[in-house]
């Protein structure tokens, strides 16, 4: 593997740390012990949390209003992999990235392959884009995509997404995520029903050329770019959606896509229940979408999200293997320190899931004794979880302290050297 960020120099902070983070560590050991916890077990159970990373998240993001690029900004895919292998490298818990099409497509997908491979990263979900007119189409997605009133312009929404298919079966994907913009943002400018209709129609052409062992993820989203309606607007259409289409349909949480206050740890039950939690999309958010770090605003909510995927988890439930991303919009910090921030808050809300007394919440819960029950997933809650993510980290052969490490290293000052400042990157607002 290729080291973006010189290994003798994170060796060097690590030594400088380590026996501060054994101290810590096995204070949090004995204190874990107490309570019947193997603290090793969590850290073997941490080094193997992965979650992936959108390529669109290295770039940074802007708003309806304006986006101010930072220094040296990846340009194209090849690059936006050089930052993915800098947040795998340091946090080691980030593998994979998640590429959208058209904004990554290359002339030669062998060679990006070949480039993942030599940086140790694999691909995620195919993510594909009918929410914008790529020049040079036919069709404008003006008035919708999937569900476009044109029949013509529908074709060429299913045509790109089985491009996408194809595209991701040469870097080794196995999934597909669609999410479109369609709706209306007029009472009565769309037929609810036939838009509806025009969807499942549109998304069965593309389920019937999946590959076999592929997932077609649908991702709901209740407002923008349409902000009267949306045609998969929340996880009732999407569930009815998935249940539709068949086995390999599931459904997408983005956390950042539902009404505020929506109950989103429930969603995720229920889609764990029907087997159809196909994934995640990681961000947090004070008002709508905002694409802010995940664990910011929110960090008890992601705890209890993780409630429900590891119950899930230790009840063996059938049919349940969701995938983990990020989906955020850096606008004023570095892309690379917000992703691996945010990839470590994930870990950090499943590694206190772990914690959990399950048997006797289910106890509690049993003899109805709700403050108890509460307390039960308060008490995993408060527990302080860093020295084990940083211990996982540094068995993985990452960084104790990696934010540390990014800047010591002057990555960003290097690469600009190489990428001068464009006005516009081709990553999208999200
Ligand atoms: C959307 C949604 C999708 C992402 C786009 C860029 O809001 O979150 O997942 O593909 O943004
Ligand atoms: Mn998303
Ligand atoms: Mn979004």
């Amino acid at each position: 593997m290729d080291n973006k960020i010189n290994i003798d120099m994170v060796a060097e902070h690590n030594a400088a740390r380590i026996s501060a983070l054994e101290e810590d560590f096995s204070y949090l050991t004995r204190r874990l012990a107490r309570d019947g916890i193997d603290s090793e077990t969590l850290v073997e159970k941490a080094q193997k949390f992965q979650i992936a990373v959108p390529s669109w998240g290295v770039g940074t993001g802007g708003t309806r209003f304006a986006r101010f690029p930072g220094i040296g900004e990846p340009r194209n895919i090849f690059e936006k992999l050089e930052d993915c292998a800098v947040i795998n490298q340091l946090s080691t818990c980030t593998e994979s990235v998640s590429p959208h099409f058209p904004w990554d497509v290359v002339d030669d997908f062998t060679e990006l392959k070949q480039y993942s491979d030599a940086l140790g990263l694999k691909w995620d979900s195919i993510n594909s884009n009918t929410f914008q007119d790529q020049t040079g189409q036919s069709k404008s997605y003006k008035f919708g995509s999937l569900t476009n009133t044109d029949a013509k312009t529908r074709d060429q929404a299913i045509a790109h997404n089985i491009q996408c298919i194809e595209w991701g079966e040469i870097l080794g994907s196995k999934r597909l995520t669609v999410w479109i913009g369609d709706g209306s943002n007029h009472p009565g400018q769309q037929h609810f029903q036939r838009a509806f209709e025009r969807y499942l129609d549109s998304m069965r052409a593309i389920y019937r050329a999946l590959p076999s062992d592929w997932e077609l993820h649908i991702e709901h989203k209740m407002f923008e770019p349409a902000f009267y309606s949306t045609v998969v607007q929340d996880w009732g259409s999407n569930i009815l959606a998935a249940i539709e289409l068949g086995d390999k349909a599931k459904s997408l949480v983005d956390l950042g896509h539902h009404a505020p206050n929506v109950n989103i740890e429930m969603i995720v039950s229920r889609l764990i229940q029907f087997k159809k939690l196909g994934g995640f999309h990681f961000n947090d958010s004070k008002y709508g979408d905002d694409d802010l770090d995940s664990g910011s605003i929110h960090p008890y909510q992601q705890f209890l999200i993780f409630n429900e995927l590891v119950d899930a988890e230790a009840r063996d439930q059938d049919g349940f293997a969701p995938s983990y991303m990020l989906d955020q919009s850096h606008n004023v910090t570095d892309p690379i320190e917000s992703l691996i921030n945010s990839a470590i808050e994930v870990q950090r809300s499943y590694v206190k899931a772990l914690l959990i007394d399950r048997d006797a919440l289910y106890e509690y819960q049993e003899r109805n004794d709700a403050l108890m029950a509460s307390a039960t997933l308060k008490q995993a809650f408060n527990i302080d979880v860093s020295p084990i993510l940083a211990m996982a980290r540094y068995r993985n052969g990452g960084a104790i302290e990696p934010i540390y490490s990014y800047r010591q290293s002057e990555y960003r000052a290097r690469v600009a050297k190489d990428r001068p400042a464009v006005a516009g990157s081709g990553s999208g607002i999200v």
